[in-house]
């Protein structure tokens, strides 16, 4: 099988420069995952104050048999994203039947590295990587009629670090790729109590905050940049207005940072907004997704922190 990586467009220079020039500087999320970047995530998902995993992982869990009613037999199941190998291997577990399983992923190395593991965990099941931005137009492999039907899989809220707007057209792009009777597993983090989101992304041990600045080295690193990342503060709220957690990093006096032939100033105080995270109730999400695609199951936890959802399309 032919692999195929999607073209990314425009460089990080140029959108990194260009959300620095903004009156609210901004820095794209997606940036965040070098591999150092990836690897505090991962940490950042075994935090006792970050309860989207584990709870949505339970919530696999606990419903397995009817999410696999949904999926039903030899379905194509399409993952977007480097998703927790230990939610897919719960899936891959329980799904006997599945047909394929297709990771979209944009690195490579870890592509290849889920891929060789799960080949020989599964050998009943035919795994076929796919190197792409997920986010931009991607081409799902075209395997004839060995499936029943392409379900995808988007775990970990990550749908909340579109803004809405973004999202729409996301899904939409989803549902163009997809067969005409594709489905979507995916998970959503709710609208809950300030406090405990918040302390999400304030966690005690720093993580998160060691998380946000990694996006300033990596700048330096690959963009030969001069931030001085002690001089910036990681800052993360809840605004309630837009429903989102906010990620900023705050610089901590008046200074200067020089990329490529640019230079940026910083006035005390003033932040980078570096991530969204929305938070959606049951009836914004539905109404989010509507355009393309309608909810056919809603699984939750008991305190409705997080629900896993079964959509299908229009
Ligand atoms: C990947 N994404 C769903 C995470 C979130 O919660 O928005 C990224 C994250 N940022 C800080 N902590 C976790």
């Amino acid at each position: 099988m032919e692999n195929q990586v999607a073209d990314t467009g425009q460089t990080m220079l140029d959108e990194v420069v260009e959300g620095l020039r903004k009156s609210q500087k901004q820095l794209p999320s997606k940036y965040f995952y070098d591999e150092r970047g990836s690897e505090l995530f991962e940490q950042i998902t075994r935090l006792e104050e970050y309860y989207p995993t584990e709870i949505e992982r339970s919530i696999l869990n606990q419903n397995i048999d009817a999410i696999a009613d949904s999926i039903g037999s030899k379905a194509m199941l399409v993952e977007l994203g480097s998703g927790s190998s230990s939610k897919t291997r719960l899936l891959l577990e329980k799904l006997d039947s599945l047909a394929s399983y297709v990771p979209v992923d944009i690195s490579e190395e870890y592509l290849l590295k889920i891929v060789s593991n799960l080949r020989i965990e599964y050998p009943r099941i035919s795994i076929i990587p796919v190197f792409a931005d997920y986010t931009s137009h991607f081409k799902l492999p075209s395997l004839g009629d060995s499936y029943s039907q392409q379900v995808l899989f988007y775990p970990g809220s990550t749908i909340g670090n579109f803004l809405p707007e973004k999202a729409r057209s996301f899904l939409s792009t989803l549902a163009d790729i997809t067969d005409p009777d594709a489905g979507m597993l995916i998970g959503v983090d709710l609208k809950k109590d300030k406090q405990l989101l918040e302390s999400a992304y304030n966690d005690e041990d720093g993580i998160t905050a060691k998380f946000n600045k990694n996006m300033l080295k990596r700048i330096n690193r690959e963009l030969g940049a001069d931030f001085e990342i002690n001089l910036f503060a990681h800052k993360a709220y809840f605004n309630e207005q837009e429903g989102r957690i906010e990620m900023h990093l705050v610089s901590q006096k008046k200074q200067e940072v020089q990329i490529a032939d640019e230079t940026f100033v910083f006035n005390k105080g003033e932040s980078i907004h570096t991530e969204n995270s929305y938070k959606y109730t049951l009836d914004e999400f539905e109404d989010l997704v509507s355009d393309s695609f309608s909810v056919e199951q809603v699984w939750t936890d008991e305190d409705d922190y997080f629900s896993v959802q079964y959509l299908s399309k229009k």
